[in-house]
């Protein structure tokens, strides 16, 4: 009996027989794979959700009662090889952790503010008593600096619900994680893996290290505080049903896209949605205050990309020019990351240092002139670029680092409208495969690195061969709290 025919039977009440009549069921039933079970699924039971880059927050128990420890502190989070920010996050990261709960589990939080101001901790979508909503000043006092706060709950709901300062600066400081109920009858049809991702985005000056709270020029776009290519992929073996819970607690609306499959929308932050009322589709707009949860079998294999589809938010170190990028055969990359993109340090200063050009273009000296165009925007020697960027690869093929293939630009590129544009981002010049190493990664095509930045990953839906060589290699580096640990142990 098909799930679809099971759930209407169930709604409705309605008998078995009914349903060899009206095709439309039995069509929508086989039109999609995407829709149906995996390939090799069991019983339903509730997977463990992985929350890639972060992982959980454990609990003890005290009788029935679930007891998390949860602490705002300062973090160091590291979102790219080059880049760590000092952001405001939960027990060590940001986001903070992912905390897991059962439907019908009585649980306490036991708060701890390590801030150097008051805050609290709001509990987006429960249904709980006011004294537990974490209103600074409205539910509850503000907690110190050094102060703790109790928050108890009797979960009800099921599906994917958050956490996150009220305060709206410290939100996007970092303060933010994820909160999941599992159901007390497992979804059905089962899931073999269930991810989590949180869609954040951070405003962070050339060489500053402190996320600006009031900026929107978001130059950092990060999954899991991680942005591409340090953003670890989603690892599933082919034939799996998968979900994807996105969430969104940032600035900006991400629209999700996944590569290769057909995915459903099948939950929000308000819980599971009704099989009857599931949408199918390739990409979600995950607006800012929602979650979406979407599944698909994966059927296709091959490193599929999944990313937030605003072109801005596939970007690192996004910041405004001065001069217009070049874009030469034997052009050197530029600094490193940590310098930004055209924005110069050197000797004995940026922009006019020794080891530039006269790189002040935009509105300077006549906007699109060809003095404007023959700018350089980056160290002038390849040794330079090369001393800059000590770990970038450097040798790609018939290339070396920091420079372009002859071929890769055509001899009358500057005499193309809009070449070079004002910015560009992926090329063999940024990959780092290197940097980014990890059994995740294992056997993607050499020089990926250099097509992945910002919001942005791979669910790698692998063959059986392939997915067991990554799997033996995940288990083998022995990371202490893996957030993989709960399917390597099944695995
Ligand atoms: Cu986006």
């Amino acid at each position: 009996m098909s799930n679809r025919r099971t759930f209407i039977q169930k709604a409705f009440g309605l008998g078995a027989g009914l349903f060899a009549a009206p095709r439309v069921f039995a069509d929508s039933q086989s039109r999609s794979s995407s829709r149906g079970r995996s390939t090799h699924a069991g019983p339903a039971f509730n997977m463990p959700v992985v929350t890639a880059d972060i992982g959980d927050l454990p609990y003890t128990m005290d009788g029935n009662t679930k007891v998390f420890h949860l602490i705002a502190e300062v973090v160091k989070q590291q979102i790219s090889p080059l880049k760590t920010i000092d952001a405001w996050g939960f027990n060590g990261s940001a986001p903070g952790p992912t905390i897991q709960v059962n439907q019908g589990d009585h649980v306490r939080v036991v708060f701890e503010n390590r801030l150097p101001e008051p805050t609290s901790v709001h509990w987006h979508g429960f249904e709980d008593t006011i004294q537990n909503d974490g209103m600074p000043g409205i539910s509850q006092d503000p907690v110190k600096p050094g102060g703790r706060f109790v928050y108890e709950f009797n979960i009800h709901q099921e599906g994917t619900y958050f956490y996150h300062s009220h305060m709206a600066m410290q939100e996007m400081a970092g303060m933010l994680g994820a909160f999941i109920m599992h159901p007390k009858e497992p979804y059905q049809p089962h899931c073999d893996k269930d991810f989590l991702i949180h869609l954040q985005e951070y405003a962070v000056l050339p060489n500053n290290t402190v996320p600006n709270t009031m900026n929107m020029e978001f130059n950092w776009l990060v999954f899991n505080g991680k942005a591409g290519p340090a953003t670890t992929p989603l690892i599933v073996r082919l034939g799996d049903r998968v979900r994807i819970r996105f969430v969104n607690l940032g600035m900006d609306h991400h629209p999700m896209h996944l590569h290769g499959h057909t995915f459903y929308t099948t939950g929000t932050e308000g819980g599971r949605i009704p099989e009857a009322g599931w949408w199918p589709g390739n990409t979600v707009l995950v607006g800012v205050a929602q979650a979406r949860d979407v599944e698909f079998v994966a059927n296709n294999p091959g490193d599929w990309m999944i990313h937030c589809h605003l072109p801005h938010h596939m970007m690192n170190q996004m910041s405004s020019n001065v001069g217009k990028m070049t874009r030469t055969a034997g052009m050197p990359a530029g600094g490193d990351m940590n310098s930004g993109m055209g924005m110069l340090k050197g000797t004995p200063g940026a922009p006019m240092g020794e080891d530039y050009g006269p790189a002040l273009g935009r509105g300077l000296g006549g906007v699109g002139n060809a003095s404007d165009t023959a700018t350089t925007n980056g160290p002038l020697s390849q040794k330079k670029a090369m001393d800059a960027m000590p770990e970038m690869q450097h040798d790609m093929g018939n290339m070396q680092m920091g420079q372009m293939a002859p071929d890769d630009i055509a001899r009358n590129a500057n005499d193309v409208p809009n070449f070079p544009q004002d910015a560009y981002m992926e090329g063999p010049m940024m990959a780092m495969d290197e940097m980014v190493d990890r059994p995740e990664n294992y056997g993607l095509r050499a020089g990926w690195s250099g097509f992945m930045q910002g919001m942005m990953t791979f669910v790698r839906v692998l063959p059986p061969d392939k997915y067991d060589e990554v799997i033996a290699r995940m288990k083998q580096a022995k990371r202490p709290n893996d957030p993989y640990a709960s399917i390597l142990e099944r695995a």
